[in-house]
C-alpha cells in the first residue's frame, strides 16, 4: 500500500481562531463538527482551547480547561483519536486523563517548563512545532539567516533537548510551524524544503492550512482570498507535502484533502514518496510505547 499521510482534522474551541474562530465555541458543536470530520476520512482530531492567530491574547488556564475537556472527554468516549493542541502541561495532563492520546505543543516545550517531563512520563506522541514566542509578538521574530537551515537546526536542538527530557525519539514528531513567525517567503521556502525536513528523522506534520499566506499567493493586496476560500490552495500545498512524505497534515476541511491525497497517491505509483516519514495506515504509525510493544 502506498504510504499516505494521517490526516488530522482541526478543531478550535476558541472564540478568535483565525479561520473558524467562535464555530465550535459551545462544546456540542464542537464534538459534532469533530465528528463530521471523522467520518469525511479525518484519521485523528485535533482540539484546542487557545488561539495562536498573530496577536492574539491567552486564555487562562481555567478557562482552556473549560473548553478543550468536555469536547476532549466526549470524543475519547466515541473512539475518535484526539490530540490535544496546547503549550500548558497542566491542559495537557488533563486533557490525556479525558481520552487524548497525543499532545501537539506549538512551542515545542519552550513555553511551559513542566511540559518535556509531563510527555515522557505519559509515553504518548509528542508534536513539537518550531516556535519563537508567544502569538502576541511572534511575526516580530520573522528573521532569519536562512529560514530553512535555521528551522532544521532549531528542531534539530529540540529533538535532542526532548530526548535530554526523556521522551523517547520514536514518540516525536516535528513541524516546522507554518505562519508562525515566519513571512510568506519563509513559509514558501520551508514548503520548497521540504525534503529537508523530512530527513531530519522524526515524522513530520505540515499544518499550512488556511494560512494567511495561501490567501494572498497569486493576489494583488486587497484582493486576498478569505481564510474559508483558502481550501482549494490547501489542497494543492497538501498534495506536494504528501509526495514529500510527511506524516500527517493538520487541515480544516477533510473532503479536498482526502482529494489531494488521492492524486499525490496516484501520482506516486505504487512505491509511494521517497523517504517519507508518511504513514501506511490510520493511527498505526504513531510510534510504539515501548520496544516490547514494536515487537507485538
Ligand atoms: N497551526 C495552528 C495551530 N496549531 N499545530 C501544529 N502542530 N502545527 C500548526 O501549524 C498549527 C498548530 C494555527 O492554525 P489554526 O488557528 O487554524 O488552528
Amino acid at each position: 500500500m502506498t504510504p499516505r499521510p494521517l490526516v488530522m482534522g482541526v478543531v478550535n474551541v476558541t472564540p478568535d481562531s483565525f479561520s473558524d474562530g467562535g464555530e465550535w465555541l459551545q462544546p456540542e458543536a464542537a464534538v459534532t463538527h469533530a465528528r463530521l470530520l471523522v467520518s469525511q476520512g479525518a484519521d485523528l482530531v485535533d482540539v484546542g482551547g487557545e488561539s495562536t492567530r498573530p496577536g492574539a491574547e491567552r486564555p487562562s488556564v481555567e478557562e482552556e480547561l473549560r473548553r478543550v475537556l468536555p469536547v476532549v472527554s466526549a470524543l475519547a468516549t466515541a473512539g475518535v483519536t484526539v490530540s490535544v493542541d496546547t503549550m500548558r502541561a497542566s491542559v495537557a495532563a488533563a486533557a490525556l486523563d479525558a481520552g487524548a492520546s497525543i499532545v501537539n505543543d506549538v512551542s515545542g516545550g519552550l513555553a511551559d517548563p513542566d511540559m518535556v517531563g509531563l510527555v515522557a512520563d505519559r509515553g504518548v506522541d509528542y508534536i513539537a512545532m518550531h516556535w519563537r514566542g508567544h502569538s502576541a509578538d511572534m511575526q516580530s521574530r520573522a528573521i532569519y539567516d536562512d529560514v530553512v537551515g535555521d528551522v532544521c537546526s532549531a528542531l534539530v536542538d529540540r529533538a535532542a533537548a526532548l530526548a535530554a527530557g526523556g521522551i523517547a525519539p520514536e514518540r516525536v514528531v516535528l513541524d516546522p510551524g507554518f505562519g508562525f513567525a515566519k513571512t510568506a517567503e519563509h513559509n514558501w521556502a520551508l514548503l520548497r524544503s521540504l525534503d529537508l525536513l523530512v530527513g531530519l528523522g522524526h515524522r513530520l506534520l505540515v499544518g499550512t492550512s488556511r494560512k494567511t499566506f495561501l490567501g494572498r499567493v497569486g493576489r494583488a493586496p486587497g484582493a486576498e482570498r478569505s481564510p474559508l476560500d483558502r481550501d482549494v490552495v490547501t489542497a494543492v500545498t497538501t498534495a506536494y507535502a504528501a509526495l514529500a512524505g510527511v506524516w500527517c497534515v493538520r487541515v480544516h476541511d477533510v473532503p479536498t484533502t482526502v482529494d489531494a491525497l488521492d492524486v499525490a497517491a496516484a501520482l506516486a505509483g505504487p512505491t509511494g514518496p521517497a523517504g517519507g516519514s508518511g504513514s501506511a495506515g490510520p493511527i498505526g504509525p504513531i510510534g510504539p510505547a515501548s520496544p516490547e510493544e514494536e515487537l507485538r
